[in-house]
């Protein structure tokens, strides 16, 4: 159930919260597509089994659909999982989870379908191949009973999502029942069991709306909490500020809080640095394929299909090679543009829009300069404010793309996360299963009994809204069986309830004890607020770890610099102070997020080679060394011993080319 909206001003935080223990069988942390996915599916295997979901903020508008999408950018439809393997496995560089893809590829339009049904408007083509949207689109019936979607590209179809994310809630939230929801309320920790290894039993949280701490018990877990943004400086600073591709909220706890019980991370290296309209963020997808558009060079040249780049393009065959360039490597080609003096890069909206138009009659056109609006009033608004505000016409002047600061996270065109199991077939290797009692649990991780999804799962990019949707679904069945396997569990924390409290206060206490030494709130010897450890978080990645600042271009000198900063870091934040409720969940949020940074900068230190050139660079190590790193790299934390362990992990080719 959601609290009311926060009355004017923020709460203040308190010392000693109230606290409320709970007891759950399947705890479902996150409230995004992946979790809306889980929590629409797993009362149906799970029968009486008690379930809990808990999202920081509230369903109808959290995580990364907030805004709505213009596209869904998987569906299957009339092509197969195995080639949608083969253009996964070419855009990420070739090292993914073939299981896991083919997996979600057979599922994923299921999705879809749930989305139609539950009233997202799905643009369709019309018997005279004409593209129809809204209610013009739904009288051509639906797509699962066979009508035509409008395709982009292979994969993506164009809907009217403005109001996406608020359906998929809502068929979440019916599905579960609100009393089963908790929203606005924080997961700090994942709690391990006190009387068997390595065995999930619970997490403790607080609420954002009023000073009341969450411990709650559990016998199987999902975590979904999206990716990680706002850890690099981003592009938009002063007035901009706050303005990033992805969800701001999404800080890395996914990945922090299962790596802290020990959970094998996997790809962390991999981040995404899309390319994006510049300060508005808006994202290209729908121009490049729906509109046909090009982009030039600041002389006006098509760059893209030079002798140069080409050449450039060659050194990374077979992907660089094939018929759809990886996105690292479009943005590579963006970077060697803009270095060797040749920018800016610009999206050449006039010439796609005058192209279009020339086909199409007045009212059509009309429609067409609509929609260039609509892509993005339905999931980046501040773009269509941006172009209104400096005057930007579409079909007039040109708009300036550029590869943005980099986010971390498993589901878009990027493939961090955790390590999990694979569905339990026989063509799936053994080395792709985790086992618990002997049984495999498909997307569990290496912890007994936590599972993930969505940006949570590593090693299998290009899922999106609908594949993470489907994959929690997924994750949910496993979870249910799960359940039944092990009914006779009796989750142990080995924590009591004081010292979690101690624990998720301890910045309010910090705060308390000192803030009156001091006339101005913020500034005070004995402790530092959230904001400005975010500040220093982002200097250290920006200036050391392949930032904007040096054209994603890092080294070992430097990665060894940036490790003591983060190690100095993680230090101070045992000084973090909260005043209020908002500003405790910041102090945790930077807390998820310089964990989060460490493993993906570990993760780069460890691998010697460049994998993906125009994401990020390895200077003493450019270029691709197949012979050595053609495998995963996965690390452990250890929880008891405080260390970290990173590796090799094999890669096996299951979908020939
Ligand atoms: O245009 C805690 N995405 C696109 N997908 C598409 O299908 N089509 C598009 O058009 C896409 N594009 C796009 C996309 C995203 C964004 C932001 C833009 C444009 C501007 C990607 C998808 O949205 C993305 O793949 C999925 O949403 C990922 O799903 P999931 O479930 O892994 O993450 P989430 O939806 O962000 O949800 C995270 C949830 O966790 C909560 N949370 N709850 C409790 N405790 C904590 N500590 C928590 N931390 C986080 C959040 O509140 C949220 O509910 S385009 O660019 O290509
Ligand atoms: P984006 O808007 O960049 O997030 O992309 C949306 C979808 O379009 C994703 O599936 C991308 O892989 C795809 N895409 C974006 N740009 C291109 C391009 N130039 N060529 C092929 N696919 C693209």
């Amino acid at each position: 159930m959601a609290l009311p909206n926060k009355p004017l001003g923020e709460i203040k935080a308190v010392r000693d919260p109230e606290v409320e223990e709970r007891e759950v069988d399947i705890l479902i942390v996150g409230g995004g597509m992946a979790a809306c996915g889980a929590a629409f599916e797993i009362k149906k295997w799970s029968g009486d089994k008690k379930v809990l979901l808990v999202d920081k903020a509230a369903l109808e508008r959290s995580g990364a659909v907030a805004q709505g999408l213009s596209a869904i950018n998987t569906y299957i439809g009339e092509n197969t999982p195995d080639d949608y393997v083969r253009m996964v496995r070419n855009d990420l560089m070739g090292i993914v989870r073939e299981d896991l893809i083919f997996d979600l590829g057979c599922h994923v339009d299921d999705s879809v379908f749930l989305f139609e049904e539950w009233g997202l408007p799905i643009w369709k083509m019309s018997d005279e191949g004409k593209k129809l949207d809204g209610k013009k689109g739904q009288k051509m019936g639906t797509l699962k009973g066979g009508a035509q979607p409008v395709r982009t590209g292979k994969w993506q179809i164009m809907i009217n999502g403005e109001s996406y994310k608020r359906i998929v809630a809502e068929a979440a939230k019916l599905a579960l029942g609100e009393d089963n929801i908790l929203e606005r309320v924080f997961i700090v920790k994942l709690l391990l069991d006190a009387n068997e290894e390595n065995r999930i039993a619970g997490a403790v949280g607080f609420s954002v709306r009023e000073n009341k701490i969450y411990i709650i018990k559990c016998n199987t877990m999902m975590v979904a909490c999206g990716g990680a943004v706002n850890i690099y400086q981003p592009r938009s600073v002063g007035e901009g500020k706050g303005r990033a591709w992805y969800p701001i909220w999404n800080a890395g706890s996914t990945y922090t809080m299962c790596m802290e019980v020990g959970a094998e991370l996997s790809m962390m290296e991999n981040r995404f640095t899309p390319s994006r309209y510049k300060d508005g963020y808006g994202p290209v997808g729908a121009w490049f394929l729906l509109f046909k558009a090009k982009t030039v060079n600041g002389l006006g040249e098509g760059y893209v299909g030079s002798e140069a780049a080409q050449k450039e393009l060659q050194k990374y065959a077979p992907y660089g090679t094939a018929a759809i360039t990886p996105t690292c490597l479009r943005n590579h080609l963006m970077l060697f543009e803009m270095k060797e003096g040749r920018g800016p890069v610009l999206m050449d909206t006039p010439s796609a829009l005058a192209e279009m138009g020339g086909k199409l009659d007045k009212k059509e056109f009309k429609a067409l300069e609509a929609e260039a609006w609509e892509n993005f009033l339905d999931m980046t608004c501040g773009q269509a404010n941006l172009w209104c505000g400096t005057n930007t016409e579409p079909d007039k002047k040109m708009s300036e793309i550029m590869p943005t600061e980099p986010y971390l996270l498993g589901s878009h065109s990027g493939c961090c996360g955790l390590w999990t199991s694979g569905p339990d077939f026989d063509w799936v290797p053994d080395a792709y299963k985790i086992k618990y009692k002997d049984k495999v649990y498909n997307r569990m991780t290496t912890v007994n009994g936590l599972f993930t999804s969505g940006d949570g799962v590593g090693c299998s990019g290009h899922k999106f809204s609908s594949g993470s949707h489907a994959e929690g679904r997924i994750a949910a069945k496993a979870m249910a069986r799960f359940v039944r396997d092990n009914a006779d569990f009796k989750p142990a924390i080995k924590e009591s309830a004081e010292e979690l409290v101690d624990l998720v206060y301890k910045p309010v206490r910090t705060f308390l004890d000192h803030c009156e030494y001091t006339t101005a709130i913020d500034i005070n010897p004995n402790y530092l607020k959230p904001a400005g450890m975010t500040y220093r978080l982002m200097k250290a990645t920006h200036e050391y770890g392949a930032g904007t600042a040096t054209y994603y271009m890092t080294s070992s000198k430097n990665l060894e610099i940036v490790m003591e900063m983060l190690q100095l870091m993680r230090e101070d934040c045992e000084k973090l102070a909260a005043g209020d409720l908002h500003e405790l969940m910041r102090c945790w949020e930077i807390y998820h997020r310089i964990w989060t940074v460490e493993s993906h900068l570990r993760h780069i230190q460890f691998r010697k080679e460049t994998r993906y050139p125009g994401f990020y660079y390895q200077a003493d190590y450019p270029g691709q060394d197949d012979e050595n790193w053609f495998c995963f790299v996965n690390s452990k934390y250890d929880p008891k011993a405080g260390t970290w362990d990173i590796f090799k992990k094999e890669y096996i080719k299951i979908i020939p080319d």
